[in-house]
């Protein structure tokens, strides 16, 4: 039993011996699919439930946040362990709602397998496929489960038709749903077992329990026959065995454990998807897929491990899944935990964690993703929150094992198994956890980008201390929060996935720290030019008793071409302005930049693209000072401005869309609206087209949530600063009424 678990009394937590022992498997799918709920009834199948929770009712293990109580649906990943004939299987619940895609993105790290969660009564929509796609993306290996078999709407067939077309035909069906609809040629009705097609066996399930197996009756014949024949010739299609396509159409009766093996083998090289029937309402179905799951599903050794490099950046072969090996685990998410502190959800991939070792924390998004992660804009002049590279040892708080906010014990946590651990203070989601004296960094899996920004100051201006604090931690739980402090436009900017994401935000800050906050109007940090050559006279002249101020200068300006910056030309001559004091002027006239010309109260934006010209001045020799020509200078420049016109710039950005073919006219035309240039389209696999256009920022701010719709949620777009272009008149006459 070296390979199997250990510990089984009533509410302890398994425990794993060894990696082999151990199945991690995340819960993917749509919103409302039922994953949270499947949870539920798998703890109970395995006995570490006596009764199902509901989400309904907020009583659920995996939904335990109080967003997700109020809201009835998953917003973070959550962790529920069982043990299952001796294999401890780490339960990943993840929200299937498009905002929360960073906690499914972790999901699908923690994980070595998963279960793609959708609903009989359910179509097969554009987000499906998304979430489909995500798992491709990374290769994880999974079984389809369908859900909800005693709902009123419930079609198994035309469910499994409908994934079979959206995810190809490696999707086939392990089991067959009894008793039910056309499937069995009954009269239908709720579903009361499942008939393994593999097997021939029928296990019926009565009160949630699987009560007795038998042989399939005699009406289920034909079902079984050519569902049965389509999974075998699926399975012999995937074998490395090349005999055994010709050997079974010659009519070889192939062995089970033959197909079992072959199966198992394309399940985990992720080329094949068994689909299992199951329905949490009644438990049919569950102690089939903890089976599928136990003795199907790749064990954590299978699953190749993340690239490893050396805190200098330098690349490191990647460890086996060994408990004896150096410690390699990764913090996968965090969270704040009024009595336990910080909170850190941490998968092991190599060594062993044992309570009250020190570890080394690293964090280096840099290294991989550039600065603070790839920020959407501007990234060099914005100061974004979390994130920032760090290097530290640190002592493990607690060790403990989660059912879902219940932290269980654990002795020590060997590689391939999640573990949680407390009060690592500076560790962040997608640090790298190693020995003190082996460091070393894991290339962090791909975060998704916030697109959408939102601006918000404290409601109580007493509360911006408390909303810095809070800011910084949330973004260091949740690497899809991007917290911007806009040195220009002065706004706290948000950036998020979506209006669900930034809500759950917003409903933590004045939750856990009591912070109310208000949203704004997005200021986008426009620019200001001069629109032609102009004279300006600064005269700063006080001299009502005592010290007097005196200083005089005429300057010219004139717009540059875009891109060229500020130049300073000094041509005074016979000393009118003396030497001195022309580094004054300049200085001046750069501060009054920097404050914009639009309007005297120094609330426009930044002056770019202009030459100044000095050309003459006056001085007198007791008065005049460095500030009295600093005064003088600005005075000047606002002048000329007054003289000519002031014109803004906006930032433009590059905007790459893709979208399913179907949706690429659709984009075209909103890109059109949003005054948008379209570079070029390019195919993208099969059946999607990237759209590149260039797009005012001021255009953008709502793209996030356009683009879902437009799109029906199969759209993503990623945007990069490019350059300040002269904002149209139309459009600039709005910015000059508003400041
Ligand atoms: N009839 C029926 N209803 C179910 C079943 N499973 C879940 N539900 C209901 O479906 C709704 C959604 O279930 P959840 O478990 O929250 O779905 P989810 O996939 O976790 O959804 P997200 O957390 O938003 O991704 C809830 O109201 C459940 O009670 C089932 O087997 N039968
Ligand atoms: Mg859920």
């Amino acid at each position: 039993m070296a390979d199997k678990t250990t510990t089984s009394q009533a509410g302890a937590a398994p425990t794993a011996d060894s990696p082999a022992a151990i199945r991690n498997v995340v819960l993917v799918g749509p919103s409302g699919g039922g994953k949270t709920t499947l949870v539920e009834a798998l703890l109970v199948a395995a006995g570490v439930l006596n009764r199902p929770g509901s989400v309904v009712d907020g009583t659920t293990v995996c939904d335990c946040d109080e967003a997700e109580i109020s809201q009835q649906r998953s917003v973070g990943l959550a962790l529920a362990s069982l043990e299952h004939d001796g294999v401890k299987v780490n339960l990943i619940d993840t929200p299937g709602y498009a905002d929360f895609v960073g906690e499914l993105r972790a999901g699908l790290r923690a994980a070595d397998c998963a279960l793609f969660v959708i609903a009989s009564n359910e179509e097969i929509d554009e987000p499906t496929k998304s979430l489909w796609l995500e798992c491709s993306q990374v290769g994880m290996p999974r079984a389809v489960l369908i859900t909800k078999l005693d709902h009123a709407r419930a079609n198994y067939e035309n469910t499994l038709t409908a994934a079979q077309q959206a995810f190809g035909d490696k999707v086939l069906p392990l089991y067959l749903p009894a008793d039910f609809g056309s499937i069995a040629g009954t009269a239908g009705g709720p579903c009361t077992g499942l008939i393994g097609l593999l097997s021939q066996t029928h296990f019926e399930y009565a009160d949630g329990k699987r009560t007795t197996s038998h042989e399939p009756d005699a009406s289920y014949g034909d079902a079984i026959e050519e569902m049965r024949g389509n999974l075998i010739e699926g399975i012999i299609e995937e074998s490395e065995d090349e005999t055994l396509m010709e050997r079974y159409l010659g009519g070889e009766e192939i062995d089970q454990s033959v197909l079992i093996e072959d199966l198992e083998k394309a399940v985990a090289r992720g080329s094949f998807f068994p689909v299992v029937p199951v329905c949490s309402t009644t438990g049919v179905g569950t102690l089939e897929l903890l089976e599928v799951i136990t003795s199907g599903f790749p064990s954590p050794p299978e699953h190749q491990l993340p690239e490893v490099f050396t805190p200098q950046g330098k690349s490191r072969n990647s460890l086996p899944c060994d408990p004896a090996g150096p410690l390699l685990a990764e913090v996968v998410k965090t969270t704040s935990d009024p009595y336990l502190g910080r909170v850190s959800l941490v998968r092991v991939f190599s060594g062993t964690i044992s309570p009250d070792a020190t570890v080394h924390v690293s964090g280096h998004f840099s290294s991989f993703y550039g600065g603070n992660g790839s920020s959407p804009t501007h990234a060099d002049q914005r100061w974004t929150a979390g994130h920032a590279d760090h290097d530290e040892d640190e002592r493990i708080g607690t060790l403990s094992f989660p059912l879902g906010k219940q932290q269980r014990p654990a002795p020590q946590v060997v590689a391939g198994d999640i573990c949680a651990i407390g009060r690592l203070s500076r560790a962040e989601t997608g640090d790298t956890l190693s020995a003190k004296a082996e460091p070393l960094v894991l290339k962090p899996w791909t975060m998704p980008e916030p697109l959408l920004p939102m601006a918000i100051q404290p409601h109580a201006k007493t509360d911006e201390d408390k909303l810095a604090v809070g800011l910084q931690r949330l973004a260091a739980e949740d690497p899809t929060l991007r917290i911007e402090q806009n040195p220009e436009t002065h706004q706290i900017v948000l950036w998020t996935m979506g209006e669900a994401h930034s809500g759950v935000v917003l409903d933590a800050l004045a939750r856990r720290y009591g912070v109310a906050v208000d949203t704004v109007e997005l200021r986008v940090p426009l620019r200001e030019t001069l629109g032609g050559k102009a004279k300006g006279h600064g005269r700063h002249v006080k001299q009502s008793g005592g010290h007097g101020q005196f200083a005089v200068c005429d300057i010219e300006v004139e717009p540059l071409p875009e891109g060229s910056g500020f130049e300073f030309v000094d041509k005074v001559v016979g000393g009118s302005v003396p030497r001195q004091f022309i580094p004054s002027v300049e200085k001046g006239v750069r501060a009054q930049m920097e404050k914009g010309l639009l309007n005297g109260a120094g609330s426009g934006y930044p002056v770019v693209d202009i030459r100044v010209t000095l050309f003459d001045g006056k001085a007198h020799s007791v008065d005049s000072s460095d500030f009295a020509f600093q005064m003088a200078g600005g005075l000047a420049l606002r002048e000329a401005a007054s003289a000519t016109k002031v014109n803004l710039l906006e930032p433009v950005d590059e905007v790459s869309v893709v979208v399913p073919d179907d949706f690429v006219g659709a984009v075209m035309s909103d890109l059109a609206g949003r005054r948008g240039r379209v570079v070029g389209t390019d195919k993208v696999g099969e059946d999607r087209t990237v759209v590149k256009a260039e797009i005012p920022e001021v255009e953008l701010t709502r793209y996030a949530i356009d683009l879902r719709s437009l799109a029906h949620g199969a759209g993503s777009f990623t945007r990069s600063f490019a350059r300040y272009e002269p904002m149209p008149e139309q459009a600039a006459a709005k910015v000059r009424a508003s400041v």
